[in-house]
């Protein structure tokens, strides 16, 4: 297969205005008839019409309404070529045949669930009919269904329901137009046995959009978070960006087999039923504060990445990127924003394996929207938004890059940004080395920064990047000092905020080494550095152990008081994975468990931010900074540290478990959830102590819980303890929710993530489970997914859990080569492990790569992989 690179960007020979769709939708094959109207970009063009296709079967082919000649198109398993076009505009007429029913890779029109529904982006419009399958093809729809009414009653697709009615033999239509321009990969169509709830939301403008959740009749009442959510985000857009919603309809439906977490079509957006269901009793916190985000998330991208759009799949991180910003700022505003911050963070850090599956990776997502909050960092609140105005004027109705978007924030507020743009070219996080000086005579005190980016494929020498450094300096009361100059270039810069001293400023460190000197400095302070990370940047620093209990303790920055701890149990880590490798006895260092246990029993905390602070960092982090990973001893220094820190505190975390229990009604707010995660990480140290008297405890919340929160972290906690009680209490759970499929892939995960000893023999087991199915990405996610997360059986030194995942990997391959380059990414890292691991994750790739007839999104991550 051939890689299409960035520099090759061409702007398309030909524009689509308008294209007209009609799906007769039927039981063993669908017609989709359409009707493009086609103009050259350049009058009198001559070039070749080259049209993308897939699994499609060419009927009719028309241009002004005449059958094209043989000679005249060319027909292979990619495109539709038209040779010799007319010049100027044209109308193209194309009808195509497709098997919905036949198609398991969920990417273009398919059936799930007795329901049609399609998935577009990225290029999944190519298998519904011939077209220029690319974002930067802006056209507007409109969209004919035809179905059997009482099979389909509901037939929906983008815009506004301009036409419906009944036609013979039982069947029906509805036609849909679809005001704006859009690319084919926002366009969807749903057709099936739904219903819905329905809700009111006013604009600010006094628009009134009704606003309708569709799911099969049963789920409904699981549907009231998703519309709270929805309204919420509505109304956050406006309040924080001043966008409003531009049509009179939102539809969102839920559907069980979809491969990732929702999608934004136009006023259509279709959702992974995990993203929209939730209910007190079958759904957790973790579920209702996903649901939020991504309701959220999906909401925004009607303005970022829908009313704008990406000139080619490269800018992806433009409408993500951002969007996730968007979502993660909503969020925020919503609950706490420094556990929000703290929660995303660990999930950029916590990434095992930095995915190649090239675009919908977290570096596109995450690291994509830390890119757009350092515009924000660096122009404050109103700089960004006058910047978000600019883009928008500028952009409305087109197709962009992330060049526009920075063009955008500068412009708007007359910044130097100097090169800041190499955050969207050069790969790699950069690593910033930080030495303080105090010089007690002179009463200054000086930070010097040096950066260095690591060389990635293809990038061997990387140029300094624009790093915000956002920061604080604490005295020894513990409080912010405050700051009013720093001494920089040569320049006494001014830090003030409005003629007053501030107490967090932001540096701009750009070169690859510089210094920032603080006059009138009456003691030494402590440093709290990268405040709220504001920057992607690896830190390291002269930090002595001292200064980060003191930061720990006294931060004014809840991001770097959780950071601070971080630190140290990082460190601690570390050297005790050094000890178990050196046969040497593990020692839990007194002072970290007191750090713990002030932090656990400091009443004035947040009981959310003490939940996250008391959470060790994960193995997969650890393994990052080990120059040869070593997942057995990596998980064995982490469970030592937990049972230590149980067994130490285990008082102290039983008086946590008994003052946090919810009371009888379930209500998602801070207040609540807050005392549930609290409570539910409590009882996971205890049930590190596998003694009979936490499995008593661990027991009775399971069986007194309310809510799934409390109840599968009961499971959780039970779950470490091997024996009898872990086995009834896992099929006691199987019992109890086996109808509700949501429910029961939690059941899954947590079992493929046992660390038991060759518990891929468990999990293979569950392959050949009534309730478990291959073609369900969910299903694959939890099952498949959750064994690769398990460091001690994944990593298994006899290549048991390799062998595992590269079988499923070609059987997964056939069925559906989006999820299966999913799994497969579980390898991409074989390099970081030892000699016997990377011969044997090495074998299984080369086996993946020479199985017959394999996907191109496999082989290009196996074989990205290998190389
Ligand atoms: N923009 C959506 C991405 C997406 C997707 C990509 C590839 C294959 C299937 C997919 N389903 C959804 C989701 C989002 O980021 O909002
Ligand atoms: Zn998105």
């Amino acid at each position: 297969p051939k890689e299409i690179f960035l520099k090759d960007y061409k702007e398309p020979d030909y524009f689509f205005e308008k294209v007209d769709l009609n799906f007769q939708l039927g039981e063993e094959t669908t017609l989709v008839f359409s009707k493009i109207f086609v103009s050259p970009r350049v009058e009198g063009c001559s070039a070749p019409l080259v049209l993308d296709g897939a699994d499609l079967k060419l009927i009719v082919l028309k241009v002004n309404g005449e059958d094209v000649k043989g000679d005249d198109f060319h027909v292979d398993s990619r495109h539709l070529t038209l040779t010799s076009p007319p010049s100027g505009k044209f109308t193209l007429e194309i009808v195509t045949e497709i098997c919905p029913q036949k198609n398991t890779s969920l990417e273009g029109l398919y059936k799930s669930s007795g329901n049609f529904c399609t998935q577009c982006e990225a290029e999944g419009f190519r298998k519904i009919t011939f077209y220029q399958d690319r974002p930067d093809i802006m056209a507007k729809y409109t969209c004919r269904i035809e179905g059997d009414k009482s099979l389909y009653p509901v037939l929906l697709s983008n815009g506004n329901l301009i036409e419906q009615g009944d036609l013979e033999g039982g069947r029906h239509f509805a036609l849909w137009e679809d005001p704006f321009v859009k690319p084919c990969y926002l366009f969807a169509l749903v057709a099936g046995q739904l219903e819905s709830r329905d809700d009111t939301f006013i604009t600010r403008s006094g628009r009134k959009v009704s606003l309708r959740i569709w799911t099969p009749a049963q789920d409904l009442p699981k549907t009231a978070h998703a519309m709270y959510s929805l309204k919420a985000a509505m109304k956050w857009d406006e309040d924080v960006f001043g966008l409003e919603y531009d049509l009179d309809l939102f539809n969102v439906v839920a559907v069980p087999d979809f491969n990732m977490g929702a999608m934004e079509n136009k006023s259509l957006n279709i959702f992974n039923s995990k993203l929209v269901l939730a209910s007190p009793e079958t759904a957790t916190d973790a579920d209702y504060a996903a649901i939020l985000g991504v309701i959220g998330h999906e909401y925004f991208h009607n303005w970022t990445g829908n009313r704008v759009t990406c000139r080619d799949w490269f800018q992806l991180s433009l409408k993500e990127g951002l969007t996730v910003f968007r979502d993660q700022e909503f969020s925020s505003d919503m609950g706490s924003r420094p556990v929000k911050r703290i929660a995303d963070v660990s999930k950029l850090r916590s990434y095992q394996f930095p995915q190649m599956d090239n675009f919908y990776t977290v570096t596109v997502y995450e690291k994509g929207a830390e890119v757009v909050r350092m515009y924000k960092t660096l122009l404050g609140a109103p700089g960004f938004r006058k910047g978000m105005d600019l883009y928008f004027k500028r952009h409305d109705g087109q197709a962009v890059t992330c060049e526009d978007f920075f063009a955008a924030m500068r412009d708007a507020n007359g910044a130097d940004f100097s090169n800041f743009l190499l955050w969207y070219s050069q790969a790699g996080t950069p690593r910033l080395n930080v030495v303080s000086n105090y010089n007690a005579e002179a009463k200054t005190y000086s930070l010097k920064f040096s950066q260095e980016v690591p060389p990635t494929p293809g990038q061997p020498v990387k140029e300094p990047m624009f790093i915000p450094v956002a920061l604080g300096l604490l005295g020894s009361d513990g409080k912010d000092m405050p700051l009013s100059s720093v001494y920089h270039d040569g320049i006494l810069e001014s830090i003030s905020n409005n003629d007053q001293p501030t107490h967090t400023t932001v540096l701009r460190v750009t070169k690859k080494e510089e210094v920032f000197v603080f006059n009138d400095m009456l003691e030494r302070p402590v440093p709290s550095i990268l405040r709220g990370y504001s920057a992607p940047v690896r830190m390291d620093s002269d930090l002595t152990d001292a200064d980060l209990y003191f930061l720990l303790a006294n931060d004014s920055d809840e991001f770097n008081r959780w950071e601070a701890g971080q630190v140290l149990a990082r460190k601690l880590m570390l050297t005790l994975v050094s000890d178990y490798q050196q046969n040497k006895p593990l020692v839990l260092n007194q002072q970290f468990v007191n750090g713990i246990k002030s932090v656990l029993c400091d009443s004035s905390l947040d009981k959310e931010f003490i939940a996250k602070a008391i959470t060790l960092p994960g193995e997969g982090e650890i393994m990052d900074m080990m120059e040869v990973a070593d997942p057995d001893t990596v998980h064995a220094v982490r469970s030592f540290i937990r049972k230590q820190l149980a067994s130490e505190l285990k008082n102290e975390l039983l008086i946590t478990v008994g003052n946090n229990r919810s009371s009888e009604k379930y209500e998602f707010d801070h207040q609540n959830l807050s005392r549930r995660a609290l409570k539910n990480i409590a009882l996971a140290y205890l049930g590190s102590l596998e003694d009979a008297e936490i499995t008593e405890l661990a027991l009775h919340e399971y069986r007194t819980a309310t809510n799934l929160t409390e109840q599968f972290a009961a499971l959780v906690a039970l779950d470490q303890i091997p024996g009898k009680v872990r086995d009834e209490v896992l099929a006691d759970f199987y019992d109890k929710w086996q109808h509700e499929y949501l429910v029961i892939n939690k059941w899954f995960a947590l079992q493929a993530m046992s660390n038991v000893p060759r518990n891929v023999e468990n999990v293979r087991k569950l392959l050949n489970h009534p309730a478990f199915d291959l073609r369900n990405p969910n299903k694959v996610y939890s099952l498949i997914g959750g064994f690769c997360g398990s460091l001690v059986n994944f990593h298994a030194k006899d290549g048991s859990g390799y062998k595992f995942l590269g079988e499923l990997v070609v059987q997964l391959d056939k069925i559906n080569p989006q999820v299966a380059s999913r799994m497969v990414s579980a390898f991409s890292r074989w390099k970081r492990y030892d000699e016997t691991r990377q011969n044997l994750a090495k074998a299984q790739l080369e086996m993946i790569l020479s199985a017959n007839g394999l996907s191109e999104n496999v082989f290009e991550i196996a074989s990205k992989s290998l190389a």
